[in-house]
């Protein structure tokens, strides 16, 4: 097999959803161990209330995967989403993982490609543009990760029922990416030929054809019904789908 690095988002692990969880251990034992690379762009979980949460009990035998991971010497890469964006160093370390900042740039197999989780190109979003600027300061951050754990997983859970409301009442175009904002993107990084990116649930590959420039966007699809993953190697980048066994 050749050289390549797998990308996975949106997989939303919660002990709700036991069977996606199993389904995504699968996949760090069968395919990522092969990998060279694995990064999770983001809602890796489906929501992180803070690292003094890394001893919940559902969480371990994703870290004990994420340990056997290491040993295959995959290197594992973490984004935040607009769900876990509190995930930290400590679960990082935990993790044996390196936290990337969004957007982040790699040079893969002779690819310049871009990665995001994507929620920041959802301009017309504006009810959670204002929300996400909230609350990705770091002062915001400071002042909620210093209430205890029980009050916070409290107000996530009043946010999530907010959320899924507000959800109701936007249409599906105004909740995906703006495509004046995906071109600015790619312009201000010199116009990457691969752009990859979760959040939207909406697994597509677009061309997208930028001051005389190409680069495709791959976004990747979430972990519901089915899983899902993205390959690059040198030959390119092919998605593939996992049956899950609920
Ligand atoms: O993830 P998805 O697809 O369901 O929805 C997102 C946007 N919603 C969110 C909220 C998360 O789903 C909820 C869980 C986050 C946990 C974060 C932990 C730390 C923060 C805790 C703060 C108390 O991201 C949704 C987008 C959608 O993507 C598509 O892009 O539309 O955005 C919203 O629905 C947000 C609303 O429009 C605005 C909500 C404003 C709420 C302000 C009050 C905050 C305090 C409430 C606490 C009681
Ligand atoms: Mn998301």
């Amino acid at each position: 097999m050749k050289a390549h690095s797998l990308f996975i988002s949106d997989l939303h692990l919660d002990a709700s959803r036991p069977a996606i969880t199993q389904a995504f251990i699968a996949f760090i034992q069968k395919q990522a161990s092969q990998a060279e690379r694995l990064f999770i762009l983001g809602d890796w979980f489906e929501y992180w209330a803070g690292d003094d949460d890394l001893d919940d009990p559902a969480h371990q035998a994703i870290f004990q995967a994420m340990g056997q991971l290491q040993q295959s010497s995959c290197q594992l890469y973490i984004m935040h989403g607009n769900r876990d964006f509190l995930m930290g160093d400590a679960l990082a370390q935990r993790c044996h993982g390196q936290l990337l900042q969004d957007p982040t740039e790699f040079n893969l197999y002779g690819t310049r490609v871009l990665l995001s989780h994507g929620d920041h190109l959802c301009t017309d979003d504006i009810a959670y543009q204002q929300f996400r600027s909230m609350v990705r300061q770091a002062g915001w951050q400071q002042a909620f990760l210093a209430q205890p754990l029980a009050t916070r997983k409290q107000q996530i859970d009043a946010l999530r029922k907010q959320s899924e409301q507000a959800k109701q009442e936007k249409s599906m175009s105004l909740m995906d990416v703006n495509p004046q904002a995906v071109e600015q993107l790619l312009r201000d990084h010199q116009y990457p030929p691969l752009f990859i990116h979760g959040h939207t649930h909406r697994p597509a590959i677009h061309a997208h054809h930028v001051d005389g420039h190409e680069c495709r966007r791959v976004v990747l699809g979430d972990w519901y019904e089915q899983g899902s993953y993205c390959l690059l190697d040198e030959d390119g980048v092919h998605c593939e789908k996992l049956q899950i066994n609920a």
